[in-house]
């Protein structure tokens, strides 16, 4: 009984997976003139906005919201404080449309309630890369809650996109909903043990110190691969077609062109933190590394307001095992100040997860597709996107 998500043009539960179906839409073609060209209505008293995020004025309201309506964890004691440096980051890569960054405001005071934001990317599902949008950012004030707001959000989000000729989707979400393409598992790796948990994010093991804990966490100051240094602008080329190359082993996982490499991975301390492997021998670069930087703020601790976490990105392994790589990436989050490192099962990862002493985590997050059927899922180890 999913009254809204039943409507919608997405793989649903109750579909049986037959030796007929192939991958491709679900709803039948449609052209821009079919799009209607007037908003959704809302209830009264609200209002639709395109958000400025060049404005440090809307930027705010829009952090704002977030910060204090956005995910949180199960038990509530984390909520995620994306940064308004990481928003204009996540918000503006090349090709993104000022319309695709959707508010609802209160007609009478203009206060921000809601918001959704779709951005523009090419994404490979097996065979196909499809023009698709990533929404990403869904938010309702917490006062304004099962109101069926977010359907709304959805609908005009969804006219928005297309009306720029683009019919798919990608999205990800901690809930259940019909219905994934991939289903995969968060990873949490102590760099400040001491800290997490002091704010509760984890517990001292049965049988274990204070003292042993802190040993068996502590890292090395530096980074132990040769060549090892920030990625610059100059690598943009190399680190394109290395990362193409690797991104071909999955199935479903981004088409980047340089413009987008250069925009998401361009260096911007706690934001997006990427590193590459120079080859000392050949100058080559020949891996990658990079995480970013998602703080949560921590509910009703009165020692600490903020969790720093680091988020594994893309990262190639090519000359160096990607242990090592992993490694160095733990190594550079814990002395960027960050106090947890978090992945995904995706890539290669569950292999090498629990040798680098990750533990797991609860909850899951689910990849899924809008206007494109898959004919099988998607195992976490054949998934090649990351979302922010
Ligand atoms: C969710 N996360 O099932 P049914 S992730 C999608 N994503 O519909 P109401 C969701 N749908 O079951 P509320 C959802 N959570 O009746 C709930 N829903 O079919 C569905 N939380 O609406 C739900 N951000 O307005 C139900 O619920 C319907 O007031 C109920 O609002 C929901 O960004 C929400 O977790 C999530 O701010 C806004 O709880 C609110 O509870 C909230 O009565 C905290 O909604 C923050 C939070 C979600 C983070 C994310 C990805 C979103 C993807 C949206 C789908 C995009 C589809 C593609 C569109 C473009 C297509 C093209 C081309
Ligand atoms: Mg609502």
């Amino acid at each position: 009984n999913y009254a809204f998500w039943g409507t919608q043009p997405v793989a649903q539960f109750n579909e049986q997976p037959g030796s007929t179906v192939t991958d491709g839409p679900i709803d039948k073609p449609k052209t821009v003139a079919d799009v209607c060209k007037e908003p959704y209505g809302l209830p009264q008293n609200f209002e639709w906005v395109t958000c400025n995020i060049d404005s440090d004025a809307e930027l705010k309201e829009i952090y704002e919201l977030l910060s204090a309506h956005y995910v949180e964890d199960d038990d509530n004691m984390f909520r995620f404080a994306y940064s308004k440096e990481f928003l204009r980051w996540a918000l503006q890569p090349p090709g993104y449309q000022q319309a695709w960054h959707c508010g609802v405001r209160v007609a009478a005071s203009g206060k921000l309630v809601a918001f959704i934001s779709g951005i523009p990317a090419t994404v490979r599902v097996n065979a196909c890369a499809l023009k698709t949008v990533e929404i990403n950012f869904l938010c309702v004030h917490k006062k304004l809650r099962h109101k069926r707001l977010a359907p709304v959000l959805i609908k005009e989000i969804t006219r928005r996109v297309n009306l720029h000729d683009i019919w798919q989707a990608v999205y990800t979400a901690g809930v259940l909903l019909p219905k994934p393409v991939a289903e995969c598992q968060y990873w949490h790796r102590s760099l400040n043990p001491k800290k997490l948990i002091a704010v509760g994010f984890s517990r001292l093991a049965p049988r274990m110190t204070m003292a042993r804990t802190l040993k068996l966490y502590k890292l090395p100051e530096a980074p132990q691969t040769p060549g090892l240094r920030q990625m610059e602008d100059r690598d943009v080329p190399q680190v394109t077609a290395l990362l193409a190359s690797y991104l071909r082993h999955y199935l479903i996982a981004p088409e980047l062109s340089e413009e987008e490499v250069r925009h998401w991975l361009a260096f911007q301390a706690d934001v997006i933190y990427s590193y590459v492997v120079e080859s000392p021998e050949t100058g080559r670069v020949t891996d990658l590394l990079s995480f970013y930087t998602l703080p949560s703020s921590v509910i009703g601790n009165d020692q600490y307001d903020l969790l720093k976490a680091a988020y594994m990105f893309y990262t190639v392994p090519g000359a160096t095992p990607l242990p090592q790589l992993m490694n160095d990436a733990l190594i550079l989050a814990h002395s960027t100040g960050h106090d947890v490192f978090n992945a995904l099962d995706i890539f290669e990862n569950e292999k090498i997860l629990k040798e680098l002493k990750f533990g797991i985590g609860d909850g899951k997050l689910r990849y899924y597709l809008f206007n494109w059927r898959v004919a099988r899922d998607i195992p976490a180890s054949k998934v090649g996107l990351v979302m922010l």
